[in-house]
């Protein structure tokens, strides 16, 4: 495709490409490009000559001290997690990702979602063991600091439970924020040693076809996976986001298996058995499995599910960031596929009837949340928000209707661990009212 320069004319335009007030993408190259040049304003800013600047308290006196390790700003305290077992009863603790409230393309250590099955272990690395063995010739022990003097790779990688947006399988769109409906799902730049040179150096005997991976923590979590993706990208993290990984995503050493489900990427790493077949554990036979449309099939399941499929969701706006007044506002959200990279995002205003390709933030990375934007003129009216994303291996996002077509109908009481409600990944909508209030919607 051709480079397009920007022309005078692209200062009075902001052209409308799709219904509800969708503008072009390269509006998105400066407020001149929305037509507001001639006031000399961005959308939301006000005259300089209505307000004098004033000297601020901080700008008079020396500030506070400096941690050695920073938190945010108290005035950023809302920024935060969502709990679903705060009390710490004696069953599983998710902890949901605010997407609303963050900006970018990687989620923050202190931010990102986790599940953890009976608490977080508290682990010695220098006690700390990781064993490969099984179907190989040579078994080897590795510590965290055996570890680090192999050669070290760092990529982003999203992590995705394949519960997320479980409430999407209710009959009626259930009203909750997008950090409780798409919490589920995070993503970090992590650093490790390739599994498949570990492998390698163990040797593997050519009748292994699967490894079992094992967690040390209470429920010694394990699932079996396939060998051909051991050899592929799958890496042992020991870095997250720059730092050691934090003690709820897996310190000190964890499975990472980009783009699949997050039930398999094994936190606590201790072992990795090869084998010939998969050992059909508890968490694979019984919790993440995916039912096949009821009727045709007799109520029977997939038997394995590894790939988080692609999927979008607009951050901004959505249930409780309402608009404030009709005027310009940029529609941001996050797209990624467990099969590569993102290759098309398209949002629409008006209920999927007509749709406007977002501009997608580059670096655009395999397996990784992708950043789309696009600039959009509410005019005060009823609106239906929504996000549909393509990958570049030729997978796109179901919408509502196509997803129950292939899923059968969604009856289910939506509930993370229950057998029915794994991997939707259909398009979400936002209905925005009159009053600029933005809730949950079928569309
Ligand atoms: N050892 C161990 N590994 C585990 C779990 C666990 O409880 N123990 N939870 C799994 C589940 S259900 C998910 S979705 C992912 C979540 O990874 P995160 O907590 O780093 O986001 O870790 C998986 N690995
Ligand atoms: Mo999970």
């Amino acid at each position: 495709m051709k480079r397009r320069t920007r022309t005078p004319d692209d200062h009075n335009q902001a052209e409308q490409v799709a219904g509800n007030g969708l503008l072009h993408r390269r509006a998105l190259l400066g407020t001149a490009a929305l037509g507001v040049v001639g006031a000399g304003l961005g959308p939301n800013a006000t005259g300089a000559a209505a307000e004098q600047l004033v000297e601020p308290p901080w700008g008079l006196q020396a500030g506070n001290d400096t941690p050695p390790y920073q938190t945010p700003s108290k005035f950023a305290k809302n920024v935060v997690r969502s709990l679903s077992n705060p009390k710490f009863e004696p069953r599983s603790s998710l902890s949901r990702t605010p997407h609303h409230l963050l900006e970018g393309a990687t989620t923050p250590n202190g931010l990102h979602f986790t599940i953890n099955h009976t608490g977080i272990p508290d682990i010695d690395p220098a006690a700390h063991r990781f064993l490969i063995h099984g179907l190989v010739k040579r078994p080897l022990v590795f510590t965290l600091d055996s570890l680090l003097r192999y050669p070290l790779t760092s990529r982003p990688a999203f992590v995705e439970c394949g519960g997320n947006s479980a409430p999407l399988f209710s009959p009626k769109p259930i009203q909750a924020d997008l950090q409780a409906l798409h919490g589920l799902a995070s993503c970090a730049e992590w650093t490790g040693v390739k599994l498949s040179h570990l492998l390698e150096e163990c040797g593997i005997d050519p009748s292994a076809k699967w490894f079992i991976a094992e967690g040390a923590d209470a429920p010694h979590l394990m699932r079996s996976v396939p060998l051909s993706k051991g050899l592929d990208d799958a890496m042992i993290a020991l870095y997250q986001n720059g730092e050691p990984l934090m003690p709820g995503n897996g310190f000190p050493m964890r499975l990472l298996l980009p783009g699949w489900e997050g039930n398999l990427n094994i936190k606590f790493l201790r072992r990795i058995k090869l084998v010939t077949e998969p050992a059909m554990s508890f968490w694979e036979s019984q919790v993440y499995t995916e039912p096949m449309p009821e009727g045709k099939t007799g109520g029977k399941a997939y038997q394995f599910t590894f790939i988080n499929e692609v999927k979008s969701f607009i951050t901004r706006p959505s249930p409780g960031l309402d608009l404030k007044q009709p005027g310009i506002y940029e529609i941001s959200g996050i797209a990624y596929s467990g099969r590569g990279k993102i290759a098309k995002v398209m949002i629409s205003a008006d209920g999927g009837r007509s749709w406007a390709d977002a501009a997608l933030q580059a670096p655009v990375m395999s397996k990784a949340f992708t950043r789309f934007r696009l600039p959009w003129r509410w005019s005060g009216g009823p609106v239906i928000l929504q996000s549909r994303a393509w990958d570049d291996q030729g997978y796109y996002q179901p919408t509502r209707a196509e997803f129950i077509a292939a899923r059968g109908e969604l009856d289910a009481v939506p509930s993370v661990m229950a057998f029915k409600n794994h991997h939707i990944n259909a398009v979400t909508s936002w209905a925005v009212d009159q009053h600029g209030m933005v809730k949950h919607a079928y569309a």
